[in-house]
């Protein structure tokens, strides 16, 4: 039922049909494998911003790019901790701390973010980290610590990367994504579109991810959030038509995943984001800011679903019908 063996000209054939029909067909699957109705509040919090090693064309955080963010160093655990019970307070399940690494380092900032996760984990949130690259012995001490799910981005397709990132390769994020799930850690994979990538690219790189040994639990789509200074600012804001042909092609190829509406909501109406719920988004995240990029609040969310009828999805649901996952009992 959650087909792994999808060919490149099956995933065009669904990709290239009429928007509507393609919607309309998602919105089927949608219906099938999922609590339609539901969506799930997610936050971000950048512990560690800025100051990247790293070359990604999009990224305000690459220390390369003169970009006016404000770079900090990891930050305490308190201050950690009390945004994430805020988090909880307004209504988020999940909170995702990202770090601007290129990779873990085992290193003391490594031991304190395991102190984090582990804090976090006793909120009752589902715990997150991206991190950057990690090995096989790094991805298992986060599960240790209680790491719910670990994200790491294609970002795009592996023809496009070279475009994008020259500081490490496609197979280098392959390979993290494998200790990941190896670790047996809930595994969040998606990409960004806008990035001067073609309608191939796309679907090469939704191709790349619903033909891994397993699919992700969770793939966040991404519209690029063009930041001044860095070497995509002057890309033109994909449209919703653009995003709904991803996310509807992302759920119709993977019932079970929770497909996550990420960054750029800031400038979508209300009703775009409507058709992309429609078309199988089921998350999003909220709170004034992604990691360095402005977002919308809680309360502008809360009104969005008190207009759509929408619910609030609780934690620890991302289990594909019909399939164990991370042991746990089937929905
Ligand atoms: N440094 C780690 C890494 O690259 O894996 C973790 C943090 S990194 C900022 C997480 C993800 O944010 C990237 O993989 C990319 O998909 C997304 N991202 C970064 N800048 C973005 C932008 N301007 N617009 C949209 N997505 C962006
Ligand atoms: C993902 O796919 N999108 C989030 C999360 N995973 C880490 C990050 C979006 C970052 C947008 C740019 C910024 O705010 O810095
Ligand atoms: Fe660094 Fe991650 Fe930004 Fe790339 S996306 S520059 S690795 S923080």
């Amino acid at each position: 039922m959650l087909r792994t063996d999808w060919t490149l000209d099956e995933v065009k054939a669904i990709y290239y049909q009429p928007v509507l029909e393609l919607v309309a067909q998602a919105a089927e699957v949608h219906k099938q494998h999922q609590a339609t109705g539901e969506v799930q509040v997610c936050t971000l919090l950048s512990v560690k911003t800025g100051g990247c090693p790293e070359d990604c064309a999009y990224c305000p955080q690459a220390a390369r790019y003169h970009t006016g963010v404000q770079a900090h160093k990891l930050l305490p655990d308190a201050e950690v901790i009390a945004a994430a019970q805020r988090a909880k307070d307004s209504g988020s399940t999940r909170f995702c701390m990202g770090a601007a690494w290129r990779e873990i380092r085992d290193n003391r900032d490594f031991d304190r973010v395991l102190g984090m996760v582990e804090q976090v984990n006793e909120l009752g949130l589902e715990v997150c980290c991206t991190l950057g690259m990690l090995n096989e012995y790094q991805a298992e001490r986060l599960k240790q610590a209680g790491l719910y799910a670990y994200n790491h981005n294609l970002d795009t397709s592996a023809e496009h990367y070279s475009e994008i990132i020259t500081t490490r390769t496609y197979d280098d994020r392959l390979n993290t994504l494998e200790h990941v799930r190896k670790a047996g850690i809930s595994v969040c994979s998606g990409g960004i579109i806008g990035l001067g990538e073609t309608d191939e690219d796309r679907v090469a790189m939704l191709h790349t991810l619903c033909t891994l040994p397993a699919h992700p639990e969770s793939v966040p789509v991404n519209a690029l959030v063009p930041v001044e200074g860095t070497p995509l600012a002057e890309q033109p804001r994909v449209s919703v038509w653009e995003m709904l042909r991803m996310i509807a092609t992302a759920r119709i190829l993977m019932p079970g995943t929770m497909v996550r509406l990420s960054a750029g909501r800031q400038e979508m109406p209300i009703s775009e984001q409507a058709l992309c719920f429609l078309a199988g988004a089921n998350s999003i995240f909220s709170g004034e800011k992604l990691l360095t990029t402005p977002n919308p609040d809680f309360d502008a969310d809360r009104q969005m679903f008190d207009l759509l009828g929408l619910k609030p999805r609780k934690a620890f649901k991302d289990v594909p019908v019909g399939a164990t996952v991370l042991g746990k009992e089937l929905v």
